[in-house]
């Protein structure tokens, strides 16, 4: 390619952001705007850029959708045409192919190598073993114990009185009973002795009768009570006057003639009493605590059955995966962003690093060495015949603000791993969703974090893959520009940071550490997409035109 490309579309779209000008050298009967598209048009297919002589191990890979790509249309020629190698942003995760009751469905994933493999395209897995986009609820029932100790609600009175209204315990339905409408209060009680427990629903007045009055025994007791509403009913009211010791409830419901809950926190599990009250003056316990019947550690599992279970799980998922891609994909993220931004020499746990309601963390579980045991399922389920490339994949490695911690930081993690002399990582991948500043000394401090990484990452003498390559833009101020908003200047920036990067990647990692650069997301950010949106971080816009950052990248690959 002409050296000058890159120059030449960067000047004709500042030219052309002041089109009144007449600016010699340029046609009057050709915009400036068409000139400068003309001369990224003419530019061959982005693969073709890679010089395979001299980086022979080079892959260029490129992000898309399974659904898409899959269609056999225009995604699928256009990944074809540019690319060698495809990654699927989703259809390869835990969540994508494991339901909801643990079974496994790879359909997507069968049909996109399938694919890949017919259009001469080399499929790299995403991912084995992360936090997010995981089945959270199905994990973790597989390590809850059921004999483990339930919570339930527990009044503890000091003494019986005379009447039934001096001690009372009141739960509000999310919904008001209905006049005329039979409601049934289902529960489980239990007392430290035995006792009649009267219920009055409350409306404007208090209904006697009839009522969803109960027993309560010395045993666990199933209740099951229905009752015609004679008014609309706001409260029900338990009356325990003339009782004196504990009593224990638990699974309370009262549904509607639809079969409706209508008690908001009746099983006590997450340790609120939403909706439950009692009179401020009546001075008696009311608290949540552990079924009395069940010791807490009474029939559990032992830490080591729970991470036994979760290794089955995760073997199901990475045999499963293996099995499917019959061989076809030798090299995955085995491990994806395992370190904390908190404590970067640490890997991320629940809590300090997020949610674990929304996040499955299995280094929380199997521990530090959660990474040898996906090494060693990965590679006992591909076989010995498939030598499988298996990298550790992570976020902000390139980051200036830390000089570079993360990345030392999993550099160190994976020397760890490693220790064992069995446990074999083959690379080690780096996201780079990066952001280029026209700040000047932001910029500049941004190249040298990654020049940094580069020269860090290639001492390890494993192999460098910049897996998730894009790139967004902060104007000087280091706000976000959106894609709409990005002037020929910061297109010209942009396309140069593209160049940097490639070619600083290309000079520092040793050719025989060089596995290749995967773009990200090759077409500008829509709006209201769950990835950087309306950021313009293709080298494409949304419309799969060429922009500027192709010439870039595109120069940075023959390191002209
Ligand atoms: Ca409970």
């Amino acid at each position: 390619m002409n050296k000058s490309i890159l120059f030449i579309a960067a000047t004709a779209l500042m030219l052309s952001a002041c089109a009144d000008d007449n600016v010699p050298g340029f046609s009057v009967d050709e915009p400036a705007t068409t000139l400068a598209q003309d001369s990224l048009n003419a530019l061959a297919p982005l693969k073709e850029y890679v010089d395979t002589v001299k980086y022979p191990n080079f892959i260029l890979g490129g992000g898309t959708s399974a659904g898409p790509f899959n269609e056999l249309g225009k995604v699928y020629a256009f990944d074809k045409a540019n690319f060698k190698e495809v990654v699927t942003g989703n259809a390869f995760k835990y969540a994508s192919v494991v339901k909801s009751d643990g079974s496994m469905d790879f359909g997507t994933v069968q049909a996109f190598v399938k694919n890949a493999t017919k259009a001469g395209l080399s499929v790299y897995g995403h991912t084995l073993c992360w936090h997010a986009q995981q089945q959270v609820a199905y994990l973790n029932g597989l390590i809850t114990d059921p004999n483990a100790a339930k919570h339930v609600l527990h009044v503890n009175i000091p003494e019986a009185k005379a009447n039934l209204w001096d001690w009372e315990l009141y739960v509000d339905p999310t919904k008001e009973l209905e006049s005329g409408k039979t409601y049934t209060l289902k529960m489980r009680v239990k007392a430290t002795s035995d006792y009649h427990v009267t219920v009055w629903p409350q409306g404007a007045t208090t209904q006697y009768w009839p009522t969803p009055a109960f027993d309560a025994t010395t045993q666990w007791t199933d209740i099951n009570a229905p009752f015609e509403a004679n008014q609309a009913i706001k409260q029900i009211r338990f009356e325990l006057g003339t009782f004196g010791g504990e009593i224990w409830m638990d699974d309370v419901q009262l549904l509607d003639p639809d079969g409706n809950n209508l008690i908001g926190e009746g099983s006590f599990e997450n340790g609120n009493m939403d909706g439950w009250s009692k009179p401020s003056w009546h001075n008696y316990t009311l608290n949540i605590v552990n079924d009395p019947d069940q010791g807490a550690d009474a029939g559990g599992m032992t830490e080591q059955q729970k991470k036994d279970t979760l290794t089955w799980a995760l073997n199901n998922f990475i045999s499963g995966m293996m099995k499917t891609c019959d061989g076809k994909v030798k090299a995955w993220d085995a491990v994806n962003e395992p370190m904390s931004d908190a404590a970067p020499y640490e890997l991320k746990t629940a809590g300090r690093d997020g949610s674990a309601k929304e996040n499955f963390y299995w280094q929380d579980h199997l521990g530090k060495d959660y990474a040898r045991t996906v090494i060693r399922l990965a590679r006992k389920a591909a076989g010995d015949t498939v030598k499988l490339k298996l990298f550790i994949n992570d976020y902000n490695l390139e980051a200036a603000y830390n000089q570079n911690a993360k990345c030392k930081g999993l550099i160190e993690m994976i020397k760890y791993w490693e220790s064992d002399g069995v446990t074999k990582i083959d690379g080690i991948g780096s996201q780079m969703h990066v952001t280029c500043s026209m700040d000047p000394k932001v910029q500049r401090a941004n190249e040298d974090a990654y020049v940094n990484m580069l020269k860090l990452l290639a001492a390890t003498g494993k192999l460098v893959r910049i897996s998730e390559l894009d790139m967004g833009i902060q104007d000087a101020n280091h706000q976000t520009v959106n894609t709409a908003d990005v002037t020929p200047e910061m297109h010209k920036r942009m396309a140069e940071y593209y160049k940097f990067i490639v070619e600083k990647y290309l000079e520092i990692i040793p050719v025989a550490q060089q596995y290749g650069i995967c773009v990200w997301a090759p077409t500008d950010s829509p709006k209201g997409s769950g990835w950087r949106a309306d950021e313009p971080i293709g080298l494409w816009n949304g419309n799969y035109v060429r922009k500027p950052a192709y010439a870039g990248f595109a120069e940075g690959l023959q390191g002209k």
